[in-house]
């Protein structure tokens, strides 16, 4: 259900069991009350549903600064027992400069081809972003670090092994070596957003049947383990996704919603952005099993702020 509410839209949903046991897991742990709160706004909560949710009191309404009448309000309306889930109001994303032409970006130590360019979202396909060179390179040098790869678990904002996932990765350090420096540096300029905004890059193998099931990038703002998580710079609003190694068959990046599918091509990269972490993003997405040979990629996902 959906209505509208300062201006922005809301969507009345129900406070799972999960959410009750996250709220009390922050008061075991010592959290006051007033940083439980917070926490509830930073990801994305309006005050008057934080203030619901948590049962402030009059005291702590006011001295949390939720306006009365917005309350008064909502307990008048028929709604309860639920919280207001926002879909939150859109932020700066990035925002690749393309030149007059429309088809070349300046990526500082060279330019790159856009191949594909579209909007509602931002995505871009990119020729050659990476040389065979600097592929082989990423590769080498996470090949002996690889593991079974994890998933942020928003639940608890820790890691957890995914079975939505079936590749297998690591993380460099951030400029760990000559190659991941300068790529960092390139992707910086290419996207037009500050290095330091950006996770460490991640290196994916998907050997055959591998693939990664279609899902956001985005941290859920419903998920109690969520504020943990946007702590360390805010959400991601953006991903860039670049091949190092084609297989011979299958594992196509695919966007269900808008119908778009991108050709793992060694050296090529796909960049789309989401300025709201909510699915009218339209960013659902996911990685084809593999059919034949292995796929490689390496990730870089951009947050809102300094990454830390
Ligand atoms: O490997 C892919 O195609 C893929 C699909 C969905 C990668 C990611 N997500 C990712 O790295 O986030
Ligand atoms: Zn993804």
């Amino acid at each position: 259900m959906n209505t509208q509410h300062s201006g922005t839209r809301v969507v009345l949903q129900p406070v799972t069991p999960e959410l009750k046991k996250w709220l009390e897991a922050q008061t075991a742990k010592g959290q006051s009350r007033r940083s439980i709160f917070k926490a509830m706004l930073d990801a994305g909560w309006q005050p008057v549903s934080a203030s619901h949710t948590m049962q402030l009191t009059d005291q702590e309404n006011a001295d949390f600064g939720v306006p009365a009448e917005a309350l008064a309000a909502l307990l008048a309306s028929a709604q309860l027992p639920v919280a207001l889930s926002v879909v939150p109001d859109a932020v700066p994303v990035p925002r690749p400069v393309v030149d007059s032409s429309g088809t070349m970006v300046d990526a500082g130590d060279k330019w790159v081809e856009v191949i594909q360019h579209r909007q509602d979202p931002e995505l871009m396909v990119f020729a050659n972003l990476l040389s065979a060179a600097e592929c082989d390179a990423l590769m080498r040098e996470a090949r002996p670090r690889l593991s079974r790869s994890l998933t942020v678990d928003t639940k608890t904002g820790g890691e957890e092994l995914h079975v939505d996932r079936t590749s297998q990765g690591m993380f460099f350090a951030r400029s760990e070596n000559a190659v991941v420096q300068r790529l960092e540096a390139r992707i910086a300029k290419l996207l037009n957003w500050p290095v330091k905004n950006g996770e460490n890059l991640q290196v994916l193998r998907y050997p055959p049947g591998a693939q990664y099931r279609p899902h956001y990038d985005y941290f859920d703002p419903q998920e109690p383990g969520t504020p943990a998580i946007l702590a360390r710079g805010g959400q991601r609003v953006a991903t860039l996704i670049m091949y190092l190694c084609e297989p011979d068959a299958g594992g196509a990046t695919v966007f269900p919603d808008i119908d778009v599918k991108v050709a793992p091509r060694r050296g090529n990269a796909v960049f789309f952005s989401y300025g709201q972490a909510h699915p009218v993003s339209r960013t659902l997405h996911g990685g084809d099993p593999v059919e034949a040979g292995e796929k490689w990629i390496a990730t870089k996902w951009l947050r809102e702020r300094e990454f830390n």
